[in-house]
């Protein structure tokens, strides 16, 4: 059986090759991303057994996204695959500072906006020690928050630990829509993770990250909540308790994804270890994940605990 379940929309990514720009790159690299689909490849590569629900087009790309997926080990048996719909795109520059990294969605009409509730068997889909969702999948398209929701409440129902990153994107929504459909699901959700500047933009909360945990928790009324603050560390707000890592220093080619390898982390620490460990691999897996081109961070768990107990050692193989 699966430990973590996890539910959205797979997208194909374009990319120029670092250092050049979206509108004269004469070629594009290929990579196969979805922030609930890269925690999922984060997962079964560290050795947790994982299912990615979705929807997926009967096309090459589709089978693309499946292949992906599955051959980091990830259990697709709840995907529903569907005929004359499309697999999303998204172009993304990747930016060099001053440069700030840029994204274009071409995602309308795809396999994924017209998955609805009733397509689902959600004893399946639910069936986990950990539900994992987040708020990209909230705001893809006008049916699938509903999907959100009922995937918290049946992950609930059947005891699951219910997990939700924030994962705010402008492009997809307002923070008022983003906030009000937080405080919706958040009678579902046991664990929180927030990124620093979405707890400020999006809930209007103000202060350090140790605070901004504790105030979300309040605020929410859910019992433990992780804040992210990029070169800061992460910290939580854990049954009552304040807890932080730092964050690895990397050199990174790529932080796309870097969240959802902090999420994986996060969640692999949860099933086995202290909320302490949780955000040590946590940290340690997006530092990782910054380190390679593309969405996803395929580290081993050796890999990962290697970075997490002992930050920039040689290892000798
Ligand atoms: O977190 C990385 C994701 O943002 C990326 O893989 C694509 O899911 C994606 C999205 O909607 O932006």
């Amino acid at each position: 059986a699966a430990q973590v379940s996890t539910l959205g929309e797979a997208l194909v990514r374009l990319s120029p090759a670092p250092g050049e720009r979206l509108r004269d790159s004469g070629q594009f690299r290929v990579h196969v991303g979805g922030a609930e689909a890269n925690v999922a490849v984060a997962l079964a590569s560290v050795g947790v057994p994982t299912r990615w629900t979705s929807a997926l087009p009967q096309t090459v790309l589709g089978r693309r996204v499946a292949d992906s997926l599955s051959s980091a080990g990830v259990a697709l048996d709840t995907v529903r695959w569907t005929a004359g719909e499309r697999l999303g795109l998204y172009f993304a520059e990747i930016g060099s500072p001053p440069r700030p990294t840029s994204v274009v969605y071409d995602r309308a009409g795809t396999a994924f906006a017209s998955l609805s509730v009733d397509d689902l068997d959600w004893a399946a889909v639910c069936d986990a020690r950990i539900v994992h969702l987040t708020g990209i999948t909230a705001a893809v398209a006008p049916r699938s928050g509903a999907l959100v929701l009922r995937a918290a409440r049946e992950g609930r129902e059947r005891g699951a630990l219910v997990v939700y990153d924030v994962n705010y994107r402008a492009a997809l929504s307002s923070p008022e829509a983003a906030a009000s459909f937080t405080a919706e699901l958040a009678a579902h959700v046991d664990l929180l993770i927030c990124r620093a500047e979405d707890a400020r933009d999006l809930f209007g909360l103000a202060g350090d990250a140790p605070s901004l945990a504790s105030d979300l928790a309040k605020t929410l009324s859910i019992g433990r909540v992780v804040v992210t603050s990029g070169a800061d560390g992460a910290v939580a707000w854990w049954d009552g308790e304040s807890v932080a890592a730092p964050a690895l220093p990397t050199a990174g080619v790529d932080r796309i994804g870097a969240g959802d390898a902090f999420a994986a982390g996060v969640l692999w620490g949860v099933l086995d270890g202290s909320p302490e460990e949780a955000l040590r691999r946590g940290t340690a897996m997006a530092s990782l994940a910054m380190t390679v081109h593309g969405d996803q961070c395929r580290f081993s768990a050796e890999e990962v605990l290697d970075v997490a107990r002992g930050a920039g050692r040689e290892v000798r193989r």
